[in-house]
């Protein structure tokens, strides 16, 4: 007996808590159901009727702006943007590069109209990644650096990039210092604007495939690893010529660039072992994405080879701390803003 009325027990109080909870169930399918009746209606008028739900979008965008005060609307926009994808929707992989064609500055200003004053440019749909200045050290050739901006410009914006490009020109006719001129572009370039990282670029290095991320990685990037120049290699393992990318902080950790390589050579081997000696490593694309082609041309006047480089080269880590950003003295000149750049003429001194 004392069994047979446990056991009923135990069974009446399973039915009932199964009862409870078909209950629970029904009545959070109810209240779920009630809430969303009314979206699911207009959803279904909308699939029978598309142009209504665009113009009920519409309006409702319309009412939404209009209700803004006009000084927050852009901070309200800005907070609905999410930040651009790892990888940027419309951007086409391999190009052709050639460099024959004729390109004016006028029709690539016109092909860019959506660019700011000074080369600037950032994406409206979401928010970049990264704040990037590129720096292109010049003197005397604006038939590359028109094809350098025919490029580049949207390749850029397919990349999704907030960025801003520098041309930094050096004064007069004394022997060319490359690496100088890019301290320069870093020193002016974070006066104007809150970059994080920066692109050093020859004026004449086109990217021939636009997954080639003109932006800074975890370690210093060197980007031209595949020139047509080299027969699409890298010519030495070391090699950090042509562009490359560093962060803020990468930037500043190496001081900068070595101010002290007058005319051609040296300085990109001084600021690889710069980047080394701090205990960092080169990041680079694959040779595939890494192919670039370089614009064929005379070596410059006043742009020889640099006799002192190798002795340069040999003392990179005894003379880094005190040469670079934190020595970095120059004037001036002009600045032009221009759409499609911001050219910086500047007096470096002389050897
Ligand atoms: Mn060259």
């Amino acid at each position: 007996m004392r069994d047979a009325s446990g056991n009923f027990n135990l069974l009446h109080r399973t039915c009932s808590l199964v009862v409870f909870l078909c209950f629970l169930h029904i009545s959070v399918t109810v209240i779920y159901y009630m809430r969303n009746s009314d979206s699911r209606q207009t959803f279904v008028q909308n699939q029978q009727n598309p142009q209504i739900h665009r113009k009920l979008t519409e309006q409702r965008v319309a009412t939404e702006e209009s209700s803004l005060p006009p000084v927050s609307n852009v901070t309200e926009t800005e907070r609905k943007l999410e930040t651009c994808p790892d990888n940027p929707p419309r951007l086409v992989g391999p190009m052709r590069v050639e460099f024959s064609g004729p390109v004016s500055l006028d029709l690539v200003r016109s092909e860019n109209p959506t660019l700011q004053p000074g080369g600037r440019f950032k994406p409206t749909d979401c928010i970049a990644q990264q704040k990037v200045a590129i720096i292109i050290p010049f003197r005397n050739r604006d038939e590359h650096l028109k094809y350098w901006l025919y490029y580049l410009h949207p390749i850029l914006q397919r990349q999704q990039l907030d960025y801003g490009v520098y041309v930094i020109g050096q004064d007069g006719e004394e022997t060319f210092n490359r690496a100088k001129l890019l301290n320069v572009g870093y020193a002016e370039a974070v006066k104007e604007y809150d970059y994080d990282c920066f692109v050093f670029s020859d004026v004449d290095l086109i990217p021939m495939d636009d997954r080639n991320f003109y932006k800074c990685f975890n370690q210093p990037r060197h980007l031209s690893v595949s020139m047509d120049k080299f027969g699409f290699r890298l010519p030495y393992v070391q090699y950090f010529g042509g562009v490359s990318s560093l962060s803020k902080e990468q930037y500043l950790k190496i001081n900068g660039f070595p101010n002290n390589y007058w005319g051609w050579g040296g300085e990109d081997d001084d600021i690889f072992n710069r980047v080394t000696s701090k205990g960092m490593s080169i990041s680079r694309p694959d040779g595939i994405i890494g192919k670039c082609r370089m614009i064929r041309h005379d070596r410059d006047k006043q742009n020889d080879p640099n006799p002192q480089r190798f002795d340069r080269i040999a003392h990179t880590r005894q003379t880094m701390a005190r040469d670079g950003i934190n020595s970095l003295t120059y004037k001036v000149v002009t600045i032009e803003k221009d759409q499609l750049f911001t050219k910086i003429t500047v007096d470096v001194g002389k050897p």
